[in-house]
């Protein structure tokens, strides 16, 4: 699979389950603006079977490089961003992952049960960064239990392995020089946005402002019955020049980790 194959087979997997992906490329497309991502997402938990290390393949095997790294403390989440070494126009890649033994022990015993549970071979099917979840449990009880500690490991429970976001770059926009009025124009037309830490994360002064919309809501039938929860989200980011000239390349942990939020339950409400 090369790489354009990669971000098209992503990106099918998660308009499948964003309806908002489309309306919003079309919304911009006939105002005659051209889309231009500017990164993608994927989230895992760091068990050695599904960690960074093994989701990073196939990129590195397209041509991506690891650049940046990133702590968030508060959600007990690691990650890492990947730039193309030759196609600067090919998205930027964010993987990040749940550091599980930061977590009680009954989440850490339910997530490994999930996988001890998998036939092994899925561990390192190629295409493991697009097999979303490989695993038969299929609990509205165990997605309760891991929602009450971490919104992340129950959104990976339900959703797994797959893009969780595009990102339109607000860069390429013809018609949109501020953050404030892309943001403006889609609340006009419907959709509602992250408030979290504000619609707008990130400054000027950080090289980078983010905002998103909230992620869809999509149904799951459970064991237990069918219930609504959020699957992914589209992201808007515009980078500003560095001192030297060029355009900051990387993300800003402390606005990446209100946008993890968008995904939340909790967001919902
Ligand atoms: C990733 C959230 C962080 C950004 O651009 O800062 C991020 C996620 O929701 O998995 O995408
Ligand atoms: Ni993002």
């Amino acid at each position: 699979m090369d790489k354009n194959q990669l971000l098209s087979k992503l990106w099918e997997q998660y308009a499948e389950i964003t309806p908002s992906a489309k309306k919003i490329h079309t919304l911009l497309e006939e105002k005659g603006e051209t889309i231009q991502n500017d990164h993608i997402a994927i989230r895992t938990f760091n068990d050695k079977r599904v960690n960074i290390n093994v989701l990073e393949k196939i990129f590195l095997s397209v041509g991506y490089e690891a650049r940046g790294e990133y702590v968030f403390e508060s959600k007990k989440l690691f990650a890492k961003h990947y730039e193309h070494t030759t196609d600067k126009d090919a998205p930027r890649i964010f993987i990040s992952e749940l550091e599980l033994e930061k977590c009680s022990e009954s989440l850490q015993n339910t997530v490994k049960k999930l996988l001890d549970d998998c036939d092994p071979n899925e561990f390192t099917n190629p295409e493991l960064a697009l097999n979303s979840t490989f695993w038969k449990s299929n609990s509205q009880a165990i997605y309760k239990s891991l929602l009450e500690e971490s919104e992340y490991a129950a959104w990976m429970y339900i959703y797994g392995f797959r893009a969780n976001h595009f990102t339109i770059s607000v860069n390429a926009l013809k018609h949109f020089e501020k953050l404030e009025e892309l943001n403006s124009f889609l609340e006009e037309s419907g959709w509602k946005l992250n408030a979290s830490g504000g619609k707008i994360k990130g400054t000027p002064e950080q090289f980078l402002e983010q905002s998103s919309t909230l992620a869809d809501l999509y149904t799951i039938t459970f064991d237990e019955g069918s219930v609504e929860i959020p699957s992914c989200y589209y992201e808007f980011a515009l980078r500003y020049a560095m001192p030297d000239g060029n355009l900051y390349q990387g993300f800003v942990a402390s606005s990446a980790d209100k946008i993890f939020e968008s995904t939340d339950v909790k967001l919902q409400k």
